[in-house]
């Protein structure tokens, strides 16, 4: 059975093929580079959204193969923001922006009420789709924004975030450590036995 990513973002891509032990593959290199429309109203909706597409492409494309996708829907909530940007975390400087204004939107949101930090989270929800079922996890990391970026590892609003008992943000720690503690490290612990699981029908 072939492990296929269904996301386009190559900082997950990069986490999930480090916390992986075994081969999985971007669905670009099967299936070529394309957006999915994600219109649900939660992760988990958006997750099997983009899972669901990647499969169903995949079987009409290679109907003798065995798939099972994986993916990723997730974003950083600060409850002084009543949650923003949440399930709106890619877009929320707009559409087609880069990472890096959406980081410093977030920033410039941080000032403006007055804040140095504050609160926020992360929320991974992962979904897997075989022809045996649809699953999804969920994973969380607790921490505190600050109103400034440091480092430059991680990807998106990482440079910005300090996980809980930490001093330095996700953009000062490498990927081994975030991935042991991090959202999707958490939801992906939760998945594994479901994969599997799938794996053995
Ligand atoms: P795919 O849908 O192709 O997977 P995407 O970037 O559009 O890629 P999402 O819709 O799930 O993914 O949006 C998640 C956004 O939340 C992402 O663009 C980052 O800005 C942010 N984000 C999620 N996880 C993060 C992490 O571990 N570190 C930093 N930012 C993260």
């Amino acid at each position: 059975m072939k492990i296929v990513l269904a996301t386009g973002n190559k900082g997950k891509l990069r986490e999930f093929k480090q916390m992986c032990t075994e081969e999985v593959v971007a669905f670009s290199e099967l299936l070529g580079e394309f957006e999915i429309v994600e219109d649900g109203h939660t992760f988990s909706e958006n997750a099997l959204i983009k899972a669901r597409t990647i499969y169903e492409k995949l079987c009409k494309q290679y109907p003798q193969e065995n798939y099972l996708v994986i993916s990723d829907d997730s974003g950083i909530s600060l409850p002084v923001l009543n949650g923003s940007p949440g399930i709106y975390s890619a877009r929320y400087a707009g559409v087609g922006v880069t990472d890096k204004d959406n980081l410093y939107k977030l920033i410039d949101a941080v000032k403006e009420k007055g804040l140095k930090y504050t609160p926020a989270y992360y929320t991974a929800a992962i979904a897997v789709v075989s022809k045996y079922g649809e699953y999804v996890v969920h994973g969380w990391m607790h921490g505190n924004v600050i109103d400034e970026a440091r480092g430059e590892k991680g990807f998106g609003y990482d440079p910005m975030f300090i996980p809980s008992e930490m001093k330095l943000t996700l953009g000062e720690l490498n990927d081994e450590i975030k991935s042991e503690i991090s959202h999707r490290g958490k939801a992906l612990a939760l998945a594994k036995p479901i994969i599997e699981m799938l794996q053995k029908f």
